[in-house]
């Protein structure tokens, strides 16, 4: 851990100081204008926060730290028997601003499977919920009970320099994500398989011994695994899941009580419970349609149907992106590699060619494409996975690399509390009538 700790401390200390000349230079220019209209509806294309892991093009897709997902599943550093991306390469690369050796890619793993060690009241939290707990309320829960071993918190309350904030919080990271795959795995054990545990097996990488732990050792899914906790990492910081990790943590809360906030966010369906809906849907659609190869007009005569009971196509629409997600692409190329002819994956690019024209056809969706939560439960279906319950929790685990690694960032940058202004619409209104401008 020391040498990622001394690699990053150089390249905080620089960056840190690159933005305070910026600012001292620069700081009074604007950066866009702010309408009536973003203030109502949602802070769309508000300007308003640096996350520095990754950058959303709407157009091109996500870059993390300059890097596409066709490149890094290309350069990233892969096991030898494998072709997908490790994510701890890409945690790598989010946290340090280069892209990694295999053997720093080795030394993240390493790392975290030394600090992987669950202690057992956490398991204990999650087995006082009911079994019809939600998984990712069950997940929550598991990261509140291991806020007990946050060195951020035991540091903060022993009074530490502001200057030393970064140092705990890195600690607190590299700990939270080496156990994540544990919790994960202990819950879907427990939900579906009788509480049958399978101990970590310590040989493995962090995505394959998530697979290993719930009980998937087919080489397909560990490659899966490592390519979805790729992919689901990071997609800048305005998404529900990272802003409410950067929010909660800007008032210094440690990374257990920010990234459990943050995946309350990611519990939402419009955000990464989408997943669970996608394949909700199409169960759904199979079963009135009494078949599991829809055709196209079927799968357009059920869309209708969802849009006219005022529902939204899950797995379709983005707040930012205007184009197929390269996420939902790259899941698409591994799913055409490995299994071309399954069902449920040929019924997700059916609805890939049904869905755009019917939605571009309302007139008022920004984004008629598909998102990544439009195909990943098809693939997880394929190897066994078909309790889309669980789907979220996944997500949650690899949102961690992203969340985190810009969590240990907000520290060494100093940023500080966020606290945006709010208005009432009385004091619009009278702003309107030119007789009142609180806000300046
Ligand atoms: N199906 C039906 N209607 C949709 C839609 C969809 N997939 N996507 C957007 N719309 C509707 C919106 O509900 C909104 O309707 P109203 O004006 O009646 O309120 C209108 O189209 C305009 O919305 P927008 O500006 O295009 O989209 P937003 O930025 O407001 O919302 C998102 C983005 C993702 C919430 C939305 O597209 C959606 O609900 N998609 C389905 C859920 C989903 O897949 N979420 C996962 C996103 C990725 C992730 O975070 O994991």
């Amino acid at each position: 851990m020391g040498i990622l700790k001394d690699r990053f401390k150089a390249k905080a200390e620089s960056a840190a100081a690159g933005i305070k000349d910026l600012l001292k230079e620069h700081g009074n220019k604007k950066i866009g204008e702010v309408t009536l209209s973003q203030v109502y509806q949602g802070m769309r294309g508000i300007t308003g926060l640096v996350t520095e892991t990754s950058l959303l093009d709407a157009q091109e897709g996500i870059r993390f730290r300059g890097y596409s997902i066709p490149e890094l599943r290309e350069k990233l550093p892969k096991t030898e028997k494998g072709s997908e991306p490790l994510p701890e390469g890409l945690f790598y690369l989010m946290l340090i601003g280069e892209l990694p050796t295999d053997e720093d890619v080795n030394h993240v793993t390493s790392v975290l499977q030394r600090r992987s060690h669950v202690p057992n009241h956490v398991f204990d939290a999650i087995d006082a919920l009911p079994l019809n707990t939600h998984p990712m309320t069950m997940y929550t829960v598991g990261v509140m009970a291991l806020q007990t071993e946050s060195y951020f918190s035991k540091a903060y309350a022993e009074g530490m320099n502001k200057k030393d904030y970064w140092e705990p919080t890195f600690d607190d990271a590299f700990v939270l994500i080496a156990r994540l795959p544990r919790i994960a795995a202990y819950i879907y054990r427990k939900k579906y398989k009788n509480g049958d545990h399978i101990h970590p097996n310590g040989l493995l990488d962090w995505a394959g011994n998530l697979a290993h732990m719930m009980g998937f050792d087919d080489h397909g899914f560990r490659e899966l695994m490592r390519l979805y906790m790729t992919i689901h990492a990071d997609h800048e910081g305005g998404n529900v899941s990272a802003h409410t990790t950067h929010l909660v943590g800007s008032a210094l809360s440690d990374c257990y009580l920010s990234y459990a906030a943050g995946m309350n966010g990611l519990a939402g369906p419009l955000h990464g419970l989408a997943n669970q809906e996608v394949i909700k849907w199409i169960f759904e659609m199979q079963e009135e349609l009494k078949t599991e190869e829809p055709s196209s007009e079927q799968i357009a005569e059920y869309v209708r149907k969802t849009l006219s009971a005022g529902k939204v196509v899950p797995g379709y629409g983005h707040a930012v992106l205007r184009k197929t997600d390269p996420r939902f692409e790259a899941q698409m190329e591994f799913g055409k590699k490995h299994m071309p002819d399954d069902k449920l994956v040929n019924t997700v690019w059916k609805i890939y060619e049904t869905v755009p024209p019917i939605l571009q056809s309302l007139g008022k969706i920004k984004n008629p494409w598909p998102n990544v939560d439009a195909h990943s439960g098809a693939l997880l279906v394929h190897y066994g996975l078909v309790e889309y319950e669980f789907y979220t929790v996944l997500f949650a685990v690899s949102r961690a690399l992203g969340v985190l690694s810009s969590l240990i960032w907000d520290r060494a940058l100093g940023f500080p509390l966020e606290r945006p202004k709010s208005v009432t619409t009385e004091a619009v209104k009278l702003w309107l009538e030119g007789k009142e401008q609180i806000w300046e």
